[in-house]
């Protein structure tokens, strides 16, 4: 592991970027992070708001929670790690993926499209129990679950829920087999893995970069305090992404 002194990607027509975000790439845009001091986690138990068991006990709940991250992701701004990310994007093509583990949809507003949600996006609702398709969905539901209209038309009930991959749920095997591809293809060409903001607790997004190693490629983790994954990373740089990415990446001077 290195930290570098004046951290710049070199990125060229033969490169190929990967990159993941976590939730600390949303601070700089006023969202709170999960864990730590003033995060999401601080006084509130992950068991109970962010997994299936959690949301069988007390839906309402899980509403509420959700809710209010629905009206702070909606009042906040993509930032400019999320506009340099866009804009290398624009620069590479089908030469870069971004895979975000936020759900709060600021990549897609900052222009990002190729873009995989890994865990889901606030904005989504679908049924807890019926195959109902996930739907666009802004509103709050702070009064408790609303719910299916599906199952109610067939004589049973059951209750809404966010499009969110909770503890203990299976990621898309889709958009795991997208990364994978996205990892190995390209011969000849050099990949560069970029983390950013993110403290490689949760898995499996945290091993992304073993896959990213496993084929020869450049690993790189920006963040602002050490992450449990750091000795996986070849080069380091500690500090903010709206500061730091821009010139990572080479969208300013
Ligand atoms: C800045 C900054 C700035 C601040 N600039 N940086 C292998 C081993 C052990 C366990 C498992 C395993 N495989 C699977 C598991 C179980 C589990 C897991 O990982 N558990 C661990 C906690 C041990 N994983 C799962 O259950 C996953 N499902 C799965 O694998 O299914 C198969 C299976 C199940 C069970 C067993 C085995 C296999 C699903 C995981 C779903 C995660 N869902 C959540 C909540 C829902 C989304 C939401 O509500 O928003 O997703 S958890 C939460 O953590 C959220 C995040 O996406 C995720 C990651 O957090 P993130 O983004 O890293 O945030 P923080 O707060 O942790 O870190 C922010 C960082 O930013 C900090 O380090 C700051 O320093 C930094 N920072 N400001 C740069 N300005």
């Amino acid at each position: 592991m290195d930290v570098p002194d004046d951290p710049r990607i070199a990125i060229d027509g033969g490169t190929r970027v990967l990159v993941v975000t976590g939730a600390g790439i949303s601070a700089e845009s006023g969202l709170a992070t999960f864990r730590g001091a003033g995060g999401l986690w601080e006084g509130q138990r992950v068991e109970d708001v962010a997994t299936p068991e959690g949301f069988a006990t007390d839906p309402g709940l899980v509403w509420r929670f959700y809710s209010a991250r629905r009206a702070a992701a909606l009042a906040a701004q993509p930032n400019p790690a999320h506009l340099a990310l866009a804009a290398v994007e624009g620069r590479l093509e089908d030469r870069f993926l971004l895979v975000t583990q936020n759900v709060d949809g600021l990549h897609r507003r900052a222009g990002s499209r190729r873009l995989i949600e890994i865990h889901g996006s606030l904005f989504r609702t679908r049924c807890s129990r019926c195959d109902l398709p996930p739907f666009a969905d802004e509103s709050l539901h702070e009064s408790g679950a609303p719910g299916c209209e599906r199952c109610a038309a067939r004589g049973r009930r059951a209750d809404l829920r966010p499009d969110i991959v909770w503890f203990g749920e299976l990621l898309d095997s889709d958009h795991l087999r997208r990364v994978e591809a996205f990892a190995e293809e390209g011969p000849g060409e050099r990949l560069v893995f970029v983390a950013v903001g993110t403290s490689g607790n949760v898995w499996p997004v945290a091993g992304f970069v073993d896959l990213a190693a496993a084929v020869g490629g450049e690993t790189w983790l920006v963040n602002l305090e050490p992450a449990h994954n750091d000795w996986r990373f070849d080069r380091i740089v500690r500090g903010a992404a709206g500061e730091v990415l821009p010139v990572l990446l080479g969208v300013v001077g």
